[in-house]
């Protein structure tokens, strides 16, 4: 912790959004760490995850949420509380929207539930390497219409575009006080939790189709070794007998990939070496068991 205290402030910026919007991405850029897995696919981040970042003075404490998306299945419902209790007492509700896409069927009812909170609501136009000028302009004025957002900002969190000023922005607005974490703390996630994140992330970017949202990551040993280098087991969970072999691939290949990029990357996070041993598991019922929702992070809902 800096030493003179007087002049610091510290807030917390809810990061919401509809799925895919790049809500993590973008977190990970202003922390300037992975501190949330990210991909392509939708419905990434199961959890809350609160990502730290730094800009002269300020502590800004960013909440990356799960994509709000219309729940059906337990976990997902689960989620969207996760999500919404994200936003709850946070000093700013940041709405990132994906800015090629706009305003959505996957928005219009986040919106309408931000309508009637009171915290400050700004809006982030995402991706806007990708999104065509006149189109992020009409998406503007049509979010706008639905909601007064008190700043609209336009960013890339894949290519750094506005981010310095959307970082001096989110500074400026943070409250005085002191930092609530540590200077040197980029995430209130535990090594155990980001292990089982790595791993989570080789999956949706390893396999295709359905299958990482009928995963799950559990781990089961995390010990560090005389030598200074951890040790993780982890069961790769899965809802049914044939998902097995496509996890695996010929030969156990696919595995044997998924193991080596997560190992790596943790090992590149984490700073010491790491040995990752992988099992899968075939758990039908996973989405049903409380212990599994103790492990991602998430409250059981009834
Ligand atoms: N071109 C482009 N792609 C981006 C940008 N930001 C994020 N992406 C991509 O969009 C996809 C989704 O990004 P995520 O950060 O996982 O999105 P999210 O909003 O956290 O998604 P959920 O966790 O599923 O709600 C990934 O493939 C990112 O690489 C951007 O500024 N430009
Ligand atoms: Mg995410």
């Amino acid at each position: 912790m800096k030493s003179d205290t007087s002049n610091q402030s510290c807030g917390v910026i809810a990061i919401v959004g509809a799925p895919n919007a790049g809500k993590s991405t973008l977190v990970n850029a202003l922390v300037g760490q992975k501190v949330a897995i990210t991909s392509p696919k939708a419905q990434t981040t199961r959890t809350r995850v609160m990502g730290v970042a730094i800009e002269g003075d300020a502590q800004m404490v960013l909440v990356d949420t799960p994509g709000i998306f219309a729940p059906k299945r337990r976990l997902d419902r689960a989620m969207v509380q996760a999500a919404w209790g994200g936003a709850q007492g946070a000093d700013l509700i940041a709405v990132i929207v994906d800015g090629k896409a706009g305003l959505g069927p996957k928005l219009e009812p986040i919106m309408e539930s931000l309508a009637g909170r009171s915290e400050r609501k700004w809006l982030v136009l995402n991706k806007v390497d990708i999104a065509a000028k006149d189109k992020l302009l009409t998406h503007t004025q049509r979010l706008n219409d639905k909601l007064v957002f008190d700043e609209t900002l336009f960013v890339s969190a894949a290519t750094g575009d506005g981010l310095p000023e959307l970082k001096s922005a989110f500074a400026a607005a943070m409250p005085k006080g002191p930092w609530h974490f540590p200077e040197d703390q980029v995430s209130d996630a535990t090594d155990r939790m980001l292990a089982a994140e790595i791993t989570r992330e080789q999956l949706y970017h390893q396999l295709h189709a359905e299958l990482p949202y009928a995963a799950a990551v559990h781990t089961e040993k995390y010990s560090e070794r005389d030598d200074g280098s951890v040790e993780i087991h982890q069961q790769i969970l899965i809802g049914r007998p044939t998902q097995r072999a496509i996890v695996l691939g010929k030969g156990g290949q696919r595995l044997k990939e998924i193991g080596s990029k997560a190992r790596a990357e943790l090992a590149a996070l984490l700073g010491v070496k790491v040995h990752l041993y992988l099992h899968v598991k075939v758990k039908e019922d996973w989405e049903e068991d409380r212990g599994i929702y103790r492990d991602i992070g998430l409250d059981w809902v009834d």
